[in-house]
C-alpha cells in the first residue's frame, strides 16, 4: 500500500474512535480500541497501560500522530517499547528486595514462583551469563542487553 493510502486508512480508524473530532482522543478510547489487536496478545495489560502512558507524553490523550506510530510499531522486534516495559515489570517482580538487582537467590524464587522448574545450578549459569560486571547481580541493563543478543537484534 503507498504511504498515502495507508495514511488515509489509520486516518479513518483515528476518526471513528474521536467521536468528538477534536483530533485527540482518550487514552480510555484509545485502550479500549487496541485492546483487540492481536499484536498485543503477548503483553500484560498492566504493560500495556504504561505503554499508553508513555505514548501520550503522559497526557492522556493520543494525537493522530501517536495513533500512527502505534499502529505502524513493529511489535515483534526488541526494539519496541513495550518489550523494555514488559521486561521492566517482570524484572521488578523478581527483584523481590527492589534493589535495582537480580541476584541468584531471587533469580531462583522469582521462577520457582512462576512455576517453572529450573534448578538452582542452572541458574546461577544463568546470572554468570548475563552478569556482565561480574559483581554477582544481574541489572536491568544486562537483563536486558543480553536478551537482545540472545534474540540476535
Ligand atoms: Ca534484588
Ligand atoms: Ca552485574
Amino acid at each position: 500500500m503507498p504511504q498515502t493510502t495507508k495514511d488515509e486508512y489509520l486516518q479513518k480508524k483515528f476518526d471513528k474512535i474521536d467521536k468528538d473530532n477534536t483530533g485527540k482522543i482518550s487514552a480510555a478510547d484509545f485502550r479500549q480500541a487496541i485492546l483487540g489487536d492481536y499484536r498485543l496478545e503477548a503483553f500484560r495489560t498492566t504493560t500495556i497501560d504504561v505503554y499508553i502512558t508513555e505514548l501520550s507524553n503522559h497526557t492522556g490523550r493520543i494525537t493522530f500522530e501517536q495513533f500512527k506510530k502505534f499502529m505502524q510499531a513493529d511489535t515483534y522486534t526488541l526494539k519496541n517499547s513495550l518489550f523494555t516495559i514488559e521486561f521492566k515489570q517482570a524484572f521488578d517482580e523478581i527483584d523481590t528486595n527492589k534493589d535495582g538487582f537480580i541476584s541468584s537467590q531471587e533469580a531462583r524464587q522469582g521462577l520457582t514462583l512462576a512455576g517453572q522448574h529450573i534448578s538452582g545450578l542452572c541458574f546461577n549459569q544463568i546470572i554468570q551469563m548475563f552478569d556482565d560486571d561480574h559483581d554477582g547481580q544481574m541489572s536491568f541493563e544486562e537483563f536486558l542487553n543480553n536478551i537482545k543478543i540472545l534474540w540476535h537484534e
